[in-house]
């Protein structure tokens, strides 16, 4: 996939000035280009030495910045190579400046995620860690980057190296069995086989249950805000989102486009999307919105029907309720703050809670807050059992599941041990593709791609 038996460069630190920027070499090389950038021979391991930055334009050395120079001898590093750190002022033109030095003196720019590709290769972490780290990089939640921690910190892969060692064993024992079968020996007997197959499929299905709520935390929910014009829609969403980032206005069909923010809802990072006021009438941006405001609603996992109190509850507003009887969702009576134009309250049959909110009233939307947090909140993750989040691992991991649920009626039935330690084997192989002891080209690239350069 990558070259690696050359020596990579990147600035690892984001894009734009900064307090400190890094940049990180990697590779056979490092150590020598950094002498060379720095003038000087050498760096003491895991020390942060100061130094100058030199660099030479057409035979005339000049100086680009001052630095703390760190020196990571492979293996013990974070690629299991040779790692430089140069951490410069963080400015985007003398970071650039630098990894130019290092590119004039032998290094290759890194591609995105290469330096943790490097670490997976070397075996200084394994699949699931590396594709820990690329969670930790873009949690947004406190309780997403715990979870991307405890992964990246081996809690996941241990768990699961532990059931891969317990198949192993099994396997082991059912083929001596069947390598010497007439010589008396009974290294495992059938009901203890299954004894054995019954109690890993239990640390699947906790491993899986775990990872239902997990991916929740990970992948986050989207939550729609839809009702007629001039209901507050926009109003709520800065509310909630706690800046001005809709336009509000008195004047009904505002807002034309998606407006999306991610909040957090107990840990759980919410898509909200403000939406287009669903009306029939209007010019060819104002159809449009209503139609992106539709098909918002199709892939929204909660939507939030916002309706005006103090008007008269209009045919628009029974469409909307009567559209969206099948998806989960909040009735929610904004204006609560003005005197009410409902006779009748038109949400008594309707399916879904009735929260009550004032947009424009101090703490006015503390209702819909205990709402959505009830509603999408996910039972609090504890650190035992592991929390699956990722999509991959849990598809691999009912695979396992798979292998051992045609293992478990195959010993009881009699069947040859041949057929079950197959079976065995393919859950082997799922779990062996989570940690990444197989895998192949596509995968890895999949993987690799969601990191940034300098990861
Ligand atoms: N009194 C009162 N006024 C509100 C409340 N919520 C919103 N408003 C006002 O209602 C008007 C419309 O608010 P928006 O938030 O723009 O409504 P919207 O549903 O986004 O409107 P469109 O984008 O046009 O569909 C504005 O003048 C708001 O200040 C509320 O709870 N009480
Ligand atoms: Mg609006």
């Amino acid at each position: 996939m990558f070259a690696t038996d050359d020596t990579i460069v990147a600035v690892a630190t984001p894009p734009g000035h900064g307090g400190i920027g890094v940049v990180r070499l990697s590779g056979p090389k490092a150590q020598a280009i950094a002498e060379v950038l720095l003038g000087r021979t050498r760096l003491e391991p895991r020390m942060a030495t100061l130094a100058t930055l030199l660099q030479t334009v057409a035979g005339d050395t000049e100086r680009i910045d001052q630095v703390l120079a760190t020196s990571f001898p492979g293996p013990s590093s974070y690629t299991g190579e040779d790692v430089v750190e140069l951490s410069a002022h963080g400015s985007p033109v003398v970071l650039e400046g630098i990894v130019d030095a290092a590119m004039r003196a032998g290094a290759r720019l890194a591609e995105p995620g290469e330096f943790t590709f490097r670490g997976f290769l070397n075996g200084r972490i394994d699949l699931v860690q590396a594709e820990a780290v690329a969670d930790l990089v873009n949690a947004v939640t406190p309780l997403q980057a715990r979870l991307a921690y405890d992964q990246l910190d081996g809690t996941l892969s241990t768990a699961i190296r532990a059931i891969d060692a317990t198949l192993f064993d099994l396997i082991a024992r059912l083929e001596a069995s069947l390598d010497f079968p007439d010589e008396g020996y009974h290294f495992i007997d059938r009901d203890q086989a299954a004894t054995a197959i019954g109690s890993i499929t239990e640390r699947l299905e906790a491993l899986l249950s775990a990872g239902r709520r997990g991916r929740v935390i990970r992948e986050g929910r989207q939550v729609v805000i839809v009702g007629s014009p001039n209901t507050g829609k926009s109003s709520i969403f800065n509310g909630l989102v706690g800046s001005g980032r809709a336009i509000v206005t008195n004047v009904p069909g505002t807002t034309r486009d998606l407006v999306t923010e991610t909040i957090d809802v107990n840990g759980v990072p919410v898509r909200l999307v403000d939406t287009a006021g669903l009306r029939e009438i209007g010019d060819a941006v104002e159809v449009e919105g209503v139609t992106r405001a539709r098909a918002a609603l199709t892939v929204a996992d909660l939507a939030l029907l916002v309706f005006d109190r103090s008007r008269p509850f209009k045919d628009d507003d029974g469409q909307l309720l009567a559209e969206t009887s099948s998806t989960r969702r909040l009735l929610v009576v904004n204006k609560g703050d003005l005197p009410s134009a409902w006779v009748s309250d038109p949400l008594v049959a309707a399916p879904g809670r009735v929260v009550q909110t004032s947009a424009t009233a101090d703490g006015g939307l503390e209702p819909l807050r205990e709402a959505l947090a009830a509603t999408l909140s996910v039972e609090e993750v504890s650190r035992d059992p592991v929390a699956i989040t990722n999509l991959r691992h849990l598809d691999l991991l009912e695979q396992a599941r798979g292998g051992l649920e045609r293992a478990g009626p195959a010993i009881a039935a009699e069947v040859s041990e041949e057929f079950v330690v197959a079976d065995l084997q393919e859950a082997r192989a799922a779990l062996e593709e989570i940690t990444g002891r197989r895998t192949t080209d596509d995968l890895l690239r999949h993987i690799f791609d969601r990191f940034c350069i300098g990861k």
